[in-house]
């Protein structure tokens, strides 16, 4: 789906865990609602009954599984996501602003596990229906601060998250790189700062970037 054939704008929120992007993804879809857009909030690995089922599959840390078997899971989770909400919402002139999506399988299973990035680019593509963001909002923030405030949270891991801390630092800089490599779509915003101060730079960059564009939603 090409970006001139819908009407709506689609943004992602990326980076690794404990960046803040839920809680980025959340505030920003209300600033952005109270400025009259409409806004579908959404996630992966999730976003779909099946995709929810996928998300407790590929996180189970009771679980093991190959890298490519986790790849296959989310990219069932993408594709199921694309066909029964990204598409319909972008067709309906929404703003879509979906936490995490094919940049996340670049870094975590690319990056991350090490599994070849054409490879992974070209399956994106295909569970993707080429539909890729206008926009991506890459959150930064290093391995052991972002695990820092997960572990804060709640004591309970998951399969992924538990990875140790060098696999996480290549995902970090995985993410670093793919910005790097499109800086048109992709703007890095610094996550050690309040969640105040990444919001209110993150609504900079959004507002800023549907003014150029006319505002398409
Ligand atoms: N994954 C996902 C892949 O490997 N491949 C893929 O293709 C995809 C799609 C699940 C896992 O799946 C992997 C990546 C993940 O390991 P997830 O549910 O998005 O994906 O997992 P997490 O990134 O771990 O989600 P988290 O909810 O844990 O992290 P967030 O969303 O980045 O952070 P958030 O907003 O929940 O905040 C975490 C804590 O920090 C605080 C919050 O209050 C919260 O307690 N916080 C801040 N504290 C200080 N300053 C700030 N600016 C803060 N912002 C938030």
């Amino acid at each position: 789906m090409p970006a001139d054939a819908r009407s709506g704008v689609f943004i992602t929120v990326e980076g690794g865990d404990g960046a803040g992007k839920t809680t980025l993804a959340r505030s920003l879809t209300e600033c952005l609602g109270q400025s009259g857009h409409t806004v579908r909030l959404t996630f992966e690995p999730g976003g779909t009954a099946l995709g929810t089922r996928l998300r407790s599959l590929v996180l189970d840390p009771e679980l093991t599984m190959s890298d490519w078997d986790e790849t296959w899971l989310f990219l069932a989770a993408r594709a199921s996501h694309v066909h029964e909400v990204l598409i319909p919402a972008l067709e309906a002139g929404e703003i879509v602003l979906s936490d995490r999506y094919s940049d996340s399988t670049l870094a975590y299973q690319g990056y991350g596990r090490g599994l070849d990035l054409e490879r992974l680019s070209s399956l994106n593509r295909e569970a993707t229906q080429g539909l890729s963001p206008d926009l991506t909002l890459m959150l930064d923030i290093s391995a052991e601060e972002g695990l820092a405030r997960t572990r804060a949270r709640s004591s309970q891991g998951d399969r992924i998250g538990d990875a140790d801390l060098a696999f996480h630092e290549r995902v970090n800089a995985g993410f670093r790189r793919l910005a790097g490599e499109q800086p048109g779509r992709v703007r890095v915003i610094d996550a050690r700062q309040a969640a105040t101060a990444v919001l209110t730079e993150a609504l900079q960059v959004v507002n800023k970037w549907l003014d150029a564009q006319g505002s398409r939603s």
